[in-house]
């Protein structure tokens, strides 16, 4: 094998060279094939370790600009040929990173200075989906995920007499208030994923095949065990943060549930049922922000409407990336490079199929950094902006890192940076940029807390059971046959809600959500939710910040940008505590945060549940 050591290279010889005179039976001796065969391989040392793992670094640079750049022209134009390339290229890289991982597992006994069993640690863990070595195996894994990600991103369905794509099958979620016709734009987009449980299914047994060839019992195994803790340890820590925060989301969920019965009756909305998932605003009912209007509370203030603020004063597309910038180098940041400017795909292009779900890329380590989005003028756009630059700029902060610690501390804390910027965004900071006149009165906030919990608050379950959802599939607890049921007892369970038509075995709902058609993982985006608040709330207490949480800005406070950058830049060089330590103090991820961000609200809920019936 080419990317073997010297080392591994004789020992292949050995056995070759023995099995070749075993099967021809004359040449030599009995003697001399003894001596082949008892001169086994010294055991690996720590300077072979470090070697490795320089080289494993070098070869993952060489590869991965070329790599970047083909998946870029692939997400920016879905073609027969870049599904092509873009397939060709996920066999040779995956292939590269298994053969890495099985070496690297190798060192697992030898005594290595720390960071270079880190290094060896991220090069086992660091696979998303690995196929078993056998070649076919890997073609064919390859073949499956790209025709998963394009039947997701090129899926359409007919409504009102048009072609509808799936980035405006979102619009006519949030706007649609119509029970049947929002139960119709569900039901089809959905029938978009049944197809895909096939290719699902395969996915799953090579991946599965993959991660036992690396040692773990399955895929979900290997996605638990990169978090600086024993993969079981892993799933008791989420259940322990969702624990912080579920009485926050039941109590919401009551009050939400309670307004839409208002609005829609008994029959759609009964009292003691999940919520129709339909009716939430939101295709996966992840998010209800699109839903303020109904539940703005009547003597409070109702919020500051960002949709209707920013049609009003004419931003475009650019603009919103500029004002999302501008928070970044207000904290100290550098500008991003012109190149981004000339190479993101900010709006959706008019003649070609693209990957619309958003995302921030860097393409060559160096600057190269861009953002791909389809993004549309509206309080869901500015907060996606917000969070694509700060995966961005997180990635600019760690570029100095040796290749195998440019990534986030763990998963959760790059998708957290965006977002806890994002939560600077109060009626102050918005005052201070132009966008509205007057900051209303902090007296009557809770109609902001309101806005800020229907995305914040509403999203944790779902957050937390995409991939509760994943490890039974690849488990095993979780067949074909029950991948949609359990889907939906997951759903039920957690977010307490139900679907608007009838399903069976043969659907394949799960799909209709980009990461699952798509393979990323899911956790990251819980830990964000969490991360989020405790990185806002440490800015916020080392600023002397006195005021609530929740009308806390630390726009344009270098000390805090200072202090961020110092976290930002350790990129995953450290275990996580460590640098969560360095920037918030503590060494735990903790949902008092984010429940202390919205005590106002918690106390509003209490009462006006107190004399509703809660749960399903
Ligand atoms: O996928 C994303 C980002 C890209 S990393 C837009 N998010 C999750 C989703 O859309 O489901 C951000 C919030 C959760
Ligand atoms: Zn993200």
């Amino acid at each position: 094998m080419l990317t073997n050591s010297k080392r591994f290279g004789l020992t292949t010889a050995v056995v070759s060279v023995s099995a070749m005179l075993l099967g021809s039976g004359a040449a030599y001796s009995m003697e001399m094939l003894k001596s082949f065969t008892a001169s086994k391989p010294a055991a690996p040392t720590p300077v072979e370790a470090t070697a490795f793992v320089a080289r494993v670094e070098q070869e993952l640079t060489e590869l991965s600009e070329e790599s970047s750049r083909i998946n870029w022209a692939y997400a920016t134009n879905i073609t027969y040929d870049t599904q092509w390339l873009v397939s060709k290229n996920s066999e040779r890289v995956t292939k590269m990173a298994v053969d890495f991982a099985i070496e690297a597992k190798k060192y697992d006994g030898v005594t290595v200075p720390a960071d270079v069993r880190r290094k060896l640690n991220a090069i086992k863990q660091g696979i998303t989906l690995p196929a078993p070595q056998d070649p076919k195996m890997g073609a064919e894994l390859a073949a499956v995920t790209t025709r998963l990600s394009s039947a997701y991103s090129t899926g359409k369905i007919d409504y009102a007499g048009k072609s509808v794509a799936q980035d405006e099958t979102e619009v006519l979620m949030q706007t649609l208030r119509n029970p049947a016709q929002l139960a119709e734009v569900w039901t089809k987009w959905h029938a978009v994923a049944k197809p895909m449980k096939a290719d699902y299914a395969r996915m799953v047994e090579i991946g599965n095949a993959g991660a036992k060839e690396l040692g773990y019992a399955d895929v979900g195994a290997l996605w638990r065990s990169g978090y600086d803790m024993p993969p079981d340890d892993f799933t008791t820590e989420v259940d322990r943060l969702w624990g912080q925060v579920k009485p926050l989301y039941d109590q919401l969920h009551c009050h939400v549930r309670a307004k839409l019965n208002e609005k829609y009756g008994n029959d759609v909305v009964p009292l003691d049922q999940p919520i129709r998932a339909d009716l939430l605003g939101n295709m996966w009912a992840q998010e209800w922000g699109a839903l303020d209007d109904l539940v703005a509370p009547k003597n409070a203030d109702p919020g500051i409407d960002l949709n209707k603020i920013l049609k009003a004063k004419n931003y475009d597309p650019i603009k919103i990336v500029k004002t999302g910038e501008a928070f970044f180098t207000s904290l100290g940041f550098d500008p991003l490079p012109q190149t981004f400017w000339e190479r993101s795909q900010i709006v959706k292009p008019r003649d070609r199929e693209v990957v619309c779900h958003a995302s921030a890329w860097d393409l060559d380590d160096k600057d190269d950094i861009r953002i791909k989005m389809c993004t549309q003028v509206d309080a869901e756009n500015f907060q996606t902006v917000h969070h694509e630059l700060g995966h961005n700029f997180y990635q600019r902060a760690y570029k100095a890192q040796p290749a195998l610690f440019r990534s986030g501390a763990n998963d959760g804390f790059h998708e957290a940076i965006g977002d806890m910027i994002a939560l600077s965004i109060t009626p102050e900071y918005l005052k201070q940029i132009g966008l509205i006149d007057q900051v209303p009165d902090a007296s009557k906030d809770v109609g902001l807390l309101m806005q800020r919990a229907m995305n914040g608050v509403a999203f944790l379950p779902f957050g937390l059971l995409v991939d509760k959802w994943r490890w039974q599939v690849f488990s095993g607890q979780l067949t074909p046959a029950t991948y949609n049921e359990g889907w939906w007892k997951l759903r039920k369970d957690y977010q307490g809600v139900r679907p608007p038509v009838a399903r069976s075995a043969d659907d394949f709902d799960p799909a209709a959500k980009y990461h699952i058609a798509a393979g990323t993982p899911y956790m990251r985006y819980f830990l964000a939710r969490i991360l989020q608040y405790q990185f806002y709330k440490a800015a916020c207490d080392s600023m002397g910040w006195k005021g609530p949480l929740h009308r806390c800005s630390f726009y344009g406070s270098k000390d805090v940008g200072a202090k961020f950058n110092a976290m930002l830049a350790m990129g995953s060089s450290q275990p996580w505590p460590d640098a969560l330590e360095k920037f918030t103090g503590s060494r735990q991820m903790d949902g008092s945060a984010i429940v202390a961000y919205f005590e106002p609200l918690m106390v509003y809920l209490r009462e006006q549940n107190k004399s509703r019936s809660c749960g399903w």
